[in-house]
């Protein structure tokens, strides 16, 4: 028997994953070659103000990922994808501010052809992510921001490093133009956030207009903005509804289903993909595990899109 997770609400039963491997088997590559994906976990949860736990999410999320299988929900095969795990990231002592630095260069040192997944973490994860895409990608990248919430407050719970400052500083310290950032599924907003949305030309499509666009039109959208640059896709959970989500800090209604961000998801294919981090999963606050399998589902399915893009 597998030990209960941390906090989990599962009644005491967990999934047995006995005999199976991590990330639905999917091998490393032959010796000298380097990965199609790299997995890296951030287990810091300091930018969390409202409740904590995405700390523990990398490591429940690696353990869960064995449930899963290298078959896409469109019945594709990507099992010849090659996959490597760096385990958690080292931390310091301190908020993201403090971890910047040494975070951007370890996730900045993926190879040029293997695209990265991190895991987080709260959302700030996404400042050293988008600070190592950004070099990877020379100053050409694209970024698509899934969330309940824009994450642009300058200050916000009188920190800058708190999580609704996580795109904020993101974009700075990146250097990420805004009008090269597309927004999906928000509904919680300060005015502030509206303000620079609109001043900077951030493309907002709003969980209430989500609900209603189809994935087509939403893929000619992205692409009108991204252009020939690579995105990069950072996915905070709580865009999700709560009913589909429950695992996550700050719970936000009038989410999209889980099957709308598939589908979404699955309209990034053939675009140049340059890596996802997957954010603000909070073990402790899970319901059954539906909210760790949700963001598995995700990361399977991207990780079928790099595939299938390729092939
Ligand atoms: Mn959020």
């Amino acid at each position: 028997m597998t030990p209960e997770l941390p906090g989990s609400a599962a009644g005491g039963f967990d999934f047995n994953t006995e005999g199976l491997r991590p990330w639905g088997g999917l091998r490393p590559p032959a010796h000298g070659e380097s990965a199609d994906v790299r997995i890296m976990g951030v287990p810091l949860d300091r930018g969390a103000v409202y409740r904590p736990g995405a700390a523990q999410a990398p490591g429940v999320l690696r353990r869960l990922s064995a449930v899963l299988s290298s078959v896409t929900e469109h019945a594709e095969q990507f099992d010849r994808l090659t996959l490597e795990d760096r385990g958690e990231l080292p931390l310091v002592e301190g908020d993201m501010g403090a971890n910047v630095g040494a975070l951007a260069d370890a996730i900045a040192s993926t190879p040029p052809r293997t695209v990265p997944v991190v895991l987080g973490g709260d959302h700030t994860t996404v400042v050293p992510t988008l600070v190592a895409q950004q070099r990877r990608f020379n100053g050409r990248l694209a970024v698509l921001y899934i969330d309940a919430h824009p994450d642009l407050n300058d200050s916000s719970r009188r920190s800058r490093w708190s999580n609704g400052c996580a795109l904020r500083r993101g974009l700075e310290l990146a250097e990420v133009d805004p009008r090269k950032v597309v927004l999906i599924g928000q509904r919680d907003y300060d005015w502030e956030e509206v303000d620079f949305i609109r001043r900077a030309g951030v493309t907002l499509i709003t969980g209430a207009e989500a609900n209603r666009l189809d994935p087509a039109r939403f893929k000619e959208r992205l692409e009108s903005v991204v252009g020939d640059d690579a995105v990069h896709v950072s996915l905070d959970i709580d865009v999700l509804d709560p009913s589909g989500a429950p695992g996550t800090g700050i719970p936000a209604a009038g989410g999209l289903t889980s099957r709308q961000l598939l589908d979404l998801l699955h309209a990034l294919r053939g675009l140049r993909l340059a890596g996802m981090d997957l954010d603000e999963v909070s073990p402790p606050l899970d319901v059954g595990h539906v909210t760790v399998l949700a963001a598995l589902k995700c990361i399977f399915e991207f990780m079928g899109n790099v595939h299938l893009s390729r092939t």
